[in-house]
């Protein structure tokens, strides 16, 4: 029977018109906090029709005055100091962990335990031992788990990884990493969480390193060996008066070698003056050549061998076509989106994975990808103590 709502008539039968509700409950209200809830609230109405309406159920941190307000600002029904108390919340289906990096294991075993699925921020752990907890622990609770490697929901990301996918690249000789960012080089900047091993577990290596270990893996494959170095250029800084040790690399390089035969670099520092948030890849190829600046996230420059000689030269693609990855839900030719809106793209491959049992791989990353990526970074420190080349193990 058609039914009266408000001043449209709607046809059809209820259950066919409306996507399914998941309760999400969210850990952390910084950055990521911030992040994860704008894409939760444009998700349903730009990538329409949702394939899941997130309901804001609750959000947890540890201040009560931050918490209320951040429930507030962004609309979550629930404020909680203890995230226990929201991971026993019977709302909440889906978690999300935006919290530091040493936060992430309890309380993403504890939500797995109760039946939640989990998204976590990256790195997954401060280390592979963590990681791998975490990752069986998701496995053995049957539950839906993505590790939030936003990077790989980039339109031009994507566009990539299916022309590589396609063989429209041919064999791949070298993956050239590096991710670059500004902000510590100051020796008057504060010590903070992310300087903290006992918080971080990792400097520029996890909190960066790892964005580009996670698409090394997405776009080329499996890395074999890896030969690195770390620094900490400088060793200790101002907490509240006081002088504390930073106990974190402050940059690290790497040379990688992987299981197809492609030889790589990888490098992520803080201490890079003018780079704000420059995450770029370069892809020699059999075929050609691409390049990727998140800087400038909506171009893939793209260089083909086949091209006529008299106009060879690397192309400047826009990535903002209909027929791009993820366009659809955006706007015409030429109108193009941000860091913001990978989040979003992110919450809707995972919430379809969720409501239509999906799996998160291969184009979403999930915990034992986030476990594979702990060992590589584990193995870049190993490498830099020890000073030699160290191969890649993952347990089965
Ligand atoms: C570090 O400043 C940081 O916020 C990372 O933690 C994020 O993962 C990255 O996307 C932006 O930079």
């Amino acid at each position: 029977m058609p039914e009266e709502v408000g001043f449209i008539t709607m046809a059809g039968p209820k259950a066919e018109r409306e996507a399914p509700t998941l309760g999400v409950g969210i850990l952390g209200y910084a950055f990521m906090g911030k992040a994860h809830s704008n894409a939760l609230k444009k998700l349903p109405y730009m990538m329409y029709p949702p394939v899941a309406v997130p309901k804001l159920v609750a959000i947890a941190g540890r201040n009560a005055d931050a918490v209320r307000e951040a429930a507030k600002r962004y609309g979550y029904q629930k404020a909680y100091t203890d995230w226990r108390q929201l991971i026993d919340d019977p709302e909440v289906q889906v978690f999300d962990n935006s919290g530091p990096n040493n936060i992430h294991a309890e309380p993403n075993i504890a939500a797995a335990k109760a039946g939640k699925h989990v998204i976590s921020e990256k790195p997954l752990g401060r280390n592979a031992e963590e990681s791998w907890e975490m990752w069986q622990a998701a496995k053995a609770a049957g539950i839906k788990h993505m590790v939030a490697f936003n990077y790989r929901f980039v339109p031009a990301v994507r566009l990539a990884r299916e022309l590589i996918e396609a063989g429209k690249l041919g064999r791949i000789y070298h993956f050239r990493a590096v991710y670059l960012q500004e902000w510590i080089a100051d020796e008057n900047f504060p010590m903070v969480w992310r300087l903290d091993q006992s918080i971080a577990g990792s400097g520029a290596l996890g909190d960066l390193g790892s964005h580009i270990i996670d698409l090394a893996r997405f776009l080329v494959g499996e890395p074999k060996s890896v030969m690195a170095l770390t620094k900490t250029f400088i060793t200790e800084r101002n907490a509240d008066g006081r002088r504390e040790k930073v106990t974190v690399d402050d940059a690290f390089v790497a040379l990688v070698e992987f299981e197809n035969g492609a030889i790589g670099t990888l490098e992520a520092t803080r201490f890079a003056p003018g780079r704000k948030n420059y995450n770029s890849f370069e892809i020699n190829a059999e075929k050609g050549s691409l390049r990727f600046n998140l800087e400038n996230l909506n171009y893939l420059e793209v260089f083909m061998r086949d091209q006529p000689r008299e106009i060879q030269g690397f192309t400047q693609v826009l990535v903002s076509e209909s027929y791009h990855p993820f366009w659809k839900y955006w706007w015409p030719q030429g109108h193009i989106i941000g860091w913001e809106h990978t989040f979003v793209h992110e919450f809707h491959h995972f919430f379809d994975a969720i409501v239509n049992n999906k799996d998160v791989r291969p184009y979403g990353a999930d915990f034992e990808d986030g476990y594979r990526n702990a060992v590589i970074c584990d193995a870049i420190l190993q490498s830099a103590r020890e000073r030699r080349q160290v191969d890649i193990r993952y347990q089965a």
